[in-house]
């Protein structure tokens, strides 16, 4: 096994790792851009080195620094956690002609389940259900037509390179095809640097459900049942639980079949995602997989009893599997609430400043991943999640009395976080049926018309970040401010602002 990893990445989730790693008796190398010095994840590991400044491009996205880092470190792996390098083709190359271990997928399996078309060719190819479409790209409006009129209307136009949402439009009805056509490919161009797109019939209010998988080297494959992912606000998920509400043994056994033939045909290897799109008569179709350790892994781990973090060094290492198929038993039920730096009171604006008291929940079933500590800093030059909540209980209803125990006993001051949504949504009767999907969170708490929601929320999102980079420059300008107490005053500027740019219907 490794002697040493290093984690080329921040927050939570190197914590995760680094634990992992300290379970397995292998030492940990962390990095930390300027604004992290003291982060969490720094102060558990047994090394940590600079990268680089505040900004991603030039921390925790430089290739060339992180390298550098591990081959000086004399670490023999590099983990690269989720988001940054996780799924970058590239870098898993750079990594392995460095001499070192990448602990996730082969390169090619990055590059095949990361082009949306080549990914669903190969699906259909080995039987695995997909949602109607093409399997190659649309090239022309006359093709894009045929297309449409062969799956019928509504369709979803996709970006082959895309992925989370960006570069979608719903088409509805023929007149918008041709404008939806340039816009999802010209949006997939600047997001992805690639504009192709393709087509899928578009499911109305699909549950989202996903298989854990893990791979090792000698071909051995086994699933750890699914995670329901169904509750999300913008392509940006909100609360994950297993096993889904909808899923029986006999679906679980379907779904993690299709799972590990997916697998099995894209020659994976480690620990992925298999994600699918149910429908209202619990039909599933791959939808797109994730070749990471991914955010909700937790709640797989709570109903399994597998370290899926310790697993996936286990197997880039070149061992087998720990365990077979037939091992595998699912105990009660989990579910994680992911604790956002937004105020859910405020379009869910991003919340910066620092945690100035913090304490934890615990006690029965309860577990807590974090990097928070009292005194450390949110800013908003990575991602707003913060924590994740997660509870267990012999069954859902156990498990959604502990989430709501534990959410109330969270207390987070400094900066705005999503825990009072979380609350409302454990006491939310649909919520506690089951009854849950895609558009859940719209329908349920945003009365608003979903597109004036979308110009409203825009627009204080970037003013929310232009007013926290002002208040940075200013941080930085003197000596650090520990008790931020500007948030309130901002927002008035920003109120008057808004109202004196006639934007006083989108800002209240
Ligand atoms: C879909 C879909 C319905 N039909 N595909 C969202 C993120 C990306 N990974 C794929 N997504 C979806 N793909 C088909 N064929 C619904 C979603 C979807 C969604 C789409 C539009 C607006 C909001 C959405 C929220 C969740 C999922």
């Amino acid at each position: 096994m490794f002697k040493k990893v290093l984690i080329a990445n921040r927050g939570e989730i190197a914590v995760r790792i680094i634990r992992a790693c300290k379970e397995m008796g292998i030492k940990t190398v962390a990095i930390f851009s300027d604004i992290d010095r003291k982060a969490l994840h720094v102060r558990l590991a047994d090394e940590a080195y600079p990268v680089g400044p505040a900004p991603a491009p030039q921390s925790y996205l430089n290739m060339d620094k992180i390298i550098e880092v591990a081959k000086g470190s004399k670490a023999e792996a590099v983990h690269p956690g989720y988001g940054f390098l996780a799924e970058n083709y590239e870098f898993v190359k750079r990594v392995e002609s460095a001499g070192l271990i990448f602990i996730g997928p082969p390169a090619e399996a990055v590059k095949l389940l990361g082009d949306k078309v080549a990914a669903r060719k190969t699906m259909k190819n080995s039987g695995v259900p997909i949602v109607p479409g093409t399997e190659v790209e649309i090239k022309s409006e006359d093709q894009a037509l045929s297309t449409a009129e062969e799956i019928g209307l509504p369709i979803l136009i996709k970006a082959v390179g895309g992925g989370g949402g960006k570069g979608m439009r719903i088409v509805k009805e023929k007149a918008e095809l041709k404008s939806a056509l340039r816009a999802a490919s010209s949006e997939a161009e600047s997001a992805f640097a690639d504009p192709r797109i393709y087509i899928e019939k578009y499911l109305q209010k699909p549950r989202h459900v996903e298989i854990q998988i893990l791979a090792d080297k000698f071909g051995n494959v086994i699933h750890l049942g699914e995670r329901e992912c169904s509750i999300q606000r913008r392509h940006q998920k909100v609360i994950e639980e297993s096993p889904s509400p909808v899923v029986d043994e006999k679906m679980r056994k379907a779904m993690g079949e299709a799972a590990i033939t997916a697998a099995k045909a894209s020659s994976y290897v480690n620990a992925g995602t298999i994600e699918f799109l149910v429908d209202s008569d619990r039909n599933f179709y791959f939808l797109e997989s994730n070749t990471r350790l991914q955010v909700e892994h937790p709640v797989t781990e709570m109903v399994t009893g597998i370290d899926i973090a310790k697993e996936q060094i286990r197997i880039a290492g070149g061992m087998k599997l720990n365990h077979r198929q037939e091992e595998i038993e699912w105990r009660g039920s989990a579910i994680e609430c992911r604790i956002y730096a937004e105020d859910p009171e405020n379009s869910f604006l991003p919340s910066t400043g620092v945690v100035h008291s913090y304490w934890e929940p615990s006690g029965p079933g309860i577990r807590v991943d974090s990097g928070l500590y009292e005194g450390v800093e949110v800013s908003l030059y990575y991602d707003p999640l913060i924590a994740k909540l997660l509870a267990w209980g012999k069954d859902r209803d156990e498990a959604i009395q502990r989430m709501k125990r534990a959410l109330s006993e969270y207390h987070i001051s400094g900066v705005a976080t999503t825990i009072p949504f979380h609350l409302r949504m454990m006491k939310n009767p649909n919520f506690q049926r089951g009854e849950i999907h895609t558009h859940f969170i719209e329908e349920e708490f945003e009365r608003e018309k979903p597109s004036e929601a979308k110009e409203k929320d825009e627009l204080l999102q970037a003013m929310a970040v232009f007013s926290a980079l002002l208040d940075y420059r200013e941080k930085t300008k003197s000596k650090p401010v520990l008790f931020s107490s500007k948030n309130k005053s901002k927002e008035n500027v920003w109120k008057i602002a808004g109202r004196k740019m006639g934007l006083r219907r989108l800002m209240m």
